[in-house]
């Protein structure tokens, strides 16, 4: 049994396809797909079209679960902001048949099949679809969530950072992004899980791709010119393969302290626009 994990696509097609394209020679009976198919970049109803057809295990994110809160009606004041800008525009250009498979989509799997060892699925941590478990930082985390389920298995997205590690006599699987990847990875990432008979092995797999396909499909779309700012930060962090966007967040958050602004949930417009020119983009 072989199974392939991919997380974190965020709408880069070029990259999801370099990924299938890799699994091809690999005869993969199952996929995982761990949350945050879309956002960011532009190819967010290509890559849900794939994943649907893909019949995976498949589940919410982060990200599924900002466009479906602001479809509620919930947060209509990000309309207003550059900040969600990105979000906002994803929702707009949605297939509603899309909006419909994220909306049905579960925020948490258990696989059960026969002969092989259970497995939880979740985007975050078993606890919040946010929470960000990590190989090296707040081992808390790991104990606690290993230990707060009877599966086997635990499969996390969302750090965008790939590892494997077992401990506690079970195993936890980070298959990376396959869009924006971190840790100086500029190619996709992606997972597999090999049933050897008893265990399961891991393999952590990088695919180069057309990056300047991609670049081409954030000005072809409108993505680029509805959300610059944002547009950069995602190709910057991808070209850096490290997380860009969170240093600009934080690089923005301390701008508008220092203009008085406190106890801000979203940037303000303006800040948001020296930000950029301050930042170095
Ligand atoms: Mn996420």
């Amino acid at each position: 049994m072989k199974i392939a994990i991919l997380s974190d696509i965020h709408g880069n097609l070029s990259a999801l396809n370099a990924v299938l394209n890799d699994l091809k020679k690999l005869n993969i009976d199952k996929y995982i797909i761990a949350g945050d198919n879309i956002i960011d970049c532009p190819s967010d109803n290509e890559v849900l079209r794939i994943i649907r057809s893909l019949n995976g295990y498949a589940i919410k994110g982060n990200r599924e679960k900002y466009v479906l809160d602001f479809n509620k009606g919930l947060h209509k004041e990000w309309i207003d902001y550059k900040q969600m800008a990105s979000v906002v525009w994803t929702h707009s250009i949605l297939y509603k048949e899309n909006l419909e498979y994220i909306n049905q989509l579960p925020e948490q799997l258990n696989i059960s099949l026969p002969g092989i060892d259970t497995i939880r699925v979740v985007h975050g941590s078993p606890f919040n679809v946010s929470e960000q478990i990590f190989s090296d930082k707040h081992p808390e985390r790991i104990e606690k969530s290993l230990k707060g389920i009877t599966e086997k298995v635990l499969i996390c997205g969302h750090t965008h950072f790939a590892w494997h590690k077992t401990i506690y006599d079970k195993l936890i699987v980070n298959p990376g992004s396959v869009g924006v990847p971190f840790n100086d990875c500029k190619f996709a990432e992606y997972a597999i899980l090999n049933w050897c008979g008893n265990h399961f092995t891991v393999t952590h797999h990088q695919v180069e791709y057309d990056l300047s396909e991609l670049e081409q499909t954030f000005f072809e779309s409108g993505l680029y010119k509805a959300c610059t700012t944002w547009s950069k930060l995602t190709l910057q962090s991808i070209k850096e393969g490290r997380d860009v966007t969170s240093d600009f967040i934080k690089f923005a958050y301390k701008l508008a302290e220092k203009n008085g602004f406190t106890n801000l949930s979203l940037i303000p417009n303006n800040i948001w626009d020296k930000a950029d020119e301050e930042f170095g983009l």
